[in-house]
């Protein structure tokens, strides 16, 4: 027996805001297909974010419909109760179960979806509907979408648009609720405390993959029931490589070892990189190469305020990293220049900002009409600047070579300013070698 983990209030007043853009139409979201290979072994199960957004359902094979203004007004679809198979693949709700706890307006079992979802989409004039997310769905839904083309055809109503409602959902997901604040400063804070574990568990000789799951261990213990994303955990040069995620070797004294791990709580992920030394003590090199990073990404938080853009923090990021790097020869040149001619881009490649939410990278557009969007209260986002000096990169001073540093916090744009989400997590020099001599 389950009942639901969340208060149902949350999911309805998301629901009810969302009412005022679904005149006439009807917004469609399925579930996550689910994982499962060789036939029959399942994978761990997350709901796609959207649908868990707007109705806190997390179970597969279910979609919601929500019509504002008609009636039934929401209608959930759901796999019908089945003793037999759940002695396998566990609880689920059915139909009852879901009426008597989702606080919708009708629940029809999963297996009826082609002979009720017609009905429910006779009279409206749209369909919002993501394709490509659940391709069974897309299948089932472009059936009735043909038949339902053919009546309306000959009753002279002109075909249903079908409308992505992401960027609609995007733009409602960006600016979050207290309730959803009070959820993420939770993943946030976690996040920290795991990676204070793992400085205080590192040592030269263990793997980086016994760090993870320390990591690991750490945020479920505290309640998540998974990573945001998969976790970068890469001693010494494996840092330079972005997106490493072997995360199989072994730590070696003398070596920084990167920590890019977020945990994921009430489905809000927090996004959290952390560099520091495997035995405990930044070499000279170290502790001056990261100093400056430290300074570029502090003052970068700094400028986190409503009315700025990302693109205005990347512009200051590359700025920033290009002093750097000619402070410590690895370019040559007058800055402007080298600006120009994204020098840069051989020690640092990526943005220095990503919206942050029920997805690590979420949801929400980076230009509205085409201009940058301007940052509102409400958002978060990660500043992350990062610099990769790859071991055999031409023409660097040999001390620099196979460090990788990326230090990345998550803030949130307030009215006066910004709240470091994460900031539980050591960054500074002497925080982090006192939290790893315990
Ligand atoms: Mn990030």
């Amino acid at each position: 027996m389950r009942t639901p983990q969340y208060a149902m209030s949350i999911f309805k007043g998301r629901r009810e805001k969302l009412a005022n853009h679904l005149k006439d139409s009807a917004l469609i979201l399925a579930a996550n297909p689910e994982v499962i290979r060789n036939g029959d072994v399942h994978y761990p199960f997350r709901q796609n974010s959207n649908m868990f957004y707007l109705t806190g359902f997390e179970e597969p094979n279910s979609a919601l419909i929500f019509r504002p203004g008609k009636n039934p007004e929401t209608v959930l679809f759901v796999m019908s109760k089945d003793p037999a198979q759940e002695t396998w693949t566990g609880f689920r709700y059915g139909v009852e179960g879901a009426k008597r706890y989702f606080e919708v307006d009708e629940v029809y079992s999963i297996d009826s979806v082609q002979d009720e979802l017609p009905k429910l989409l006779s009279d409206v004039d749209q369909i919002y509907y993501s394709l490509f997310s659940n391709t069974n769905f897309d299948t089932i839904l472009m059936d009735i979408i043909n038949d339902l083309t053919w009546s309306r055809s000959r009753s002279n109503r002109g075909n249903l648009p079908i409308i992505d409602p992401c960027a609609m959902l995007g733009e409602m997901r960006l600016r979050k609720s207290n309730v959803e604040v009070e959820w993420h400063r939770r993943a946030c804070e976690i996040s920290a405390e795991a990676h204070i574990e793992v400085m205080k568990t590192i040592r030269p000789g263990i793997n980086e993959r016994a760090l993870h799951g320390v990591f690991l261990r750490s945020i479920m213990e505290r309640g998540c029931a998974r990573e945001g994303y998969g976790a970068i955990v890469a001693g010494g040069e494996n840092a330079t490589t972005l997106h490493y995620e072997f995360n199989d070797q072994v730590c070696k004294d003398g070596d920084l070892l990167l920590l890019d791990a977020g945990a994921e709580y009430n489905y809000f992920s927090g996004d959290i990189t952390r560099v520091f030394p495997v035995n405990g003590r930044f070499s000279d090199t170290q502790k001056r190469i990261y100093q400056k990073m430290l300074n570029v990404q502090k003052d970068l938080v700094s400028l986190v305020k409503p009315g700025t853009s990302r693109e205005a923090l990347q512009t200051e990021t590359v700025s920033r990293l290009t002093e750097l790097m000619i402070d410590e020869k690895l370019l040559k040149g007058r800055k402007d220049d080298l600006i120009e001619k994204k020098e840069y881009e051989r020690f640092y490649m990526h943005r220095v900002s990503h919206w942050l939410g029920m997805e690590v990278h979420d949801a929400g557009t980076t230009l509205v009409n085409g201009e940058p969007r301007v940052i509102e209260p409400g958002f978060v986002l990660t500043i992350e600047p990062g610099l990769y000096i790859s071991k055999d990169a031409p023409g660097v001073p040999d001390e620099l070579r196979g460090i990788g540093i990326r230090i990345e916090d998550d803030v949130l744009v307030t009215e006066s300013g910004h709240e470091v989400l994460s900031s539980k997590c050591p960054k500074e020099i002497a925080d982090i070698e006192a939290v790893m001599r315990h």
